[in-house]
């Protein structure tokens, strides 16, 4: 079974969803769905109810865009555990959808944080880039989606945080969630990224205070996430758009998939912990990433009401 005592290694996760996917062959399929700048394997985990029904409408899930934000592959993980060791208590969940998951996005990142010296509260990807006869790494995997590509709240100097590539999609790890979105578009309901920390749930836009049309519906949904973690544990969750709840930020994988054709997409802040934020005592983890998933099936079961 998955441990909540420690956070994972790359390795670990890619060896704990093949492991599921050995033992559970009729509802786990795992499949390589590109490489890493480094050259790790990235893989996605499809969790369905083995019934053979080809085509079922699509939650897509990822993880570990940002390096330093460990709880969240550790989040994504539970949710996995869920959907398939607790099966029975979740069947609802995979009755008319199928789950597409992507563990780790920035597995380079998320493994030199873990490995590199000083390098725990590392952001980017770690594909090399020049700047002023100097070596800067990686781009801001959330900066680097084609759409209003580093308009707003993004920076076109390799060495700062937010620098959204020399244009858009120069990294590997965006270029994997991007074909997968297209892949997945045409039944693709919501798109669920993990990120940490702050506790937020942020719909479209992030590249303008505009809200989309159907923003009532992005509400509804992220509403009954805050909703079912604050019925439960108490914490907090501040519900709105990426521009006017946190900041502007261009480039983003979730106005992304909005725009690709999810209907609905939420950028999911974690709670905090630790000296910055990005490092929650692994004592920590098993109360995070249960909340975590009361928030995910409250949002799951909203959507499966609505589309
Ligand atoms: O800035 C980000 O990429 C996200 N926050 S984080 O602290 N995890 O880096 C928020 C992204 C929200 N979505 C958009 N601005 N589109
Ligand atoms: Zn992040």
């Amino acid at each position: 079974r998955l441990s909540t005592e420690r956070y994972y290694s790359h390795e670990e996760i890619t060896n704990y969803i093949d492991d599921l996917a050995a033992r559970y062959p009729s509802r786990v399929l795992v499949k390589t769905v590109g490489w890493s700048y480094e050259k790790r394997e990235l893989k996605t985990i499809t969790i369905t109810n083995g019934d053979g029904r080809a085509n079922k409408k699509v939650i897509f899930m990822d993880g570990g865009f940002h390096a330093r934000e460990w709880i969240s592959p550790a989040a994504v993980l539970y949710v996995i555990d869920q959907l398939v060791e607790r099966f029975e208590e979740n069947a609802d969940l995979l009755q008319d959808y199928d789950w597409v998951i992507l563990p780790v996005v920035n597995a380079d990142g998320y493994e030199h944080t873990q490995t590199g010296t000083y390098a725990r509260i590392f952001r980017k990807t770690r594909q090399p880039y020049k700047y002023l006869g100097q070596t800067c790494y990686g781009a801001d995997p959330n900066r680097n989606f084609d759409f209003h590509w580093n308009e707003e709240g993004a920076s076109s100097n390799p060495c700062m945080d937010t620098f959204a590539g020399p244009n858009a999609f120069s990294e590997p790890e965006t270029v994997v969630v991007r074909d997968l979105m297209h892949s997945l578009a045409d039944r693709g309901i919501m798109y669920l990224t993990i990120h940490s920390y702050g506790n937020y749930l942020l719909y479209p836009w992030g590249w303008t205070s505009d809200l989309p049309e159907t923003w009532q519906d992005l509400d509804d949904v992220a509403r009954a996430g805050g909703d079912a973690i604050e019925k439960a544990t108490g914490t907090v969750y501040q519900v709105g758009s990426s521009t006017n709840v946190l900041y502007i930020a261009a480039g983003a994988s979730d106005d992304y998939a909005f725009y690709a054709g999810f209907n609905i997409s939420i950028t999911m802040e974690l709670s905090g912990g630790g000296l910055t934020g990005f490092d929650p005592p692994a004592s920590k983890i098993d109360e995070f990433v249960t909340e975590t998933w009361i928030g995910i099936r409250a949002m799951a079961e909203k959507v499966i009401e609505k589309y």
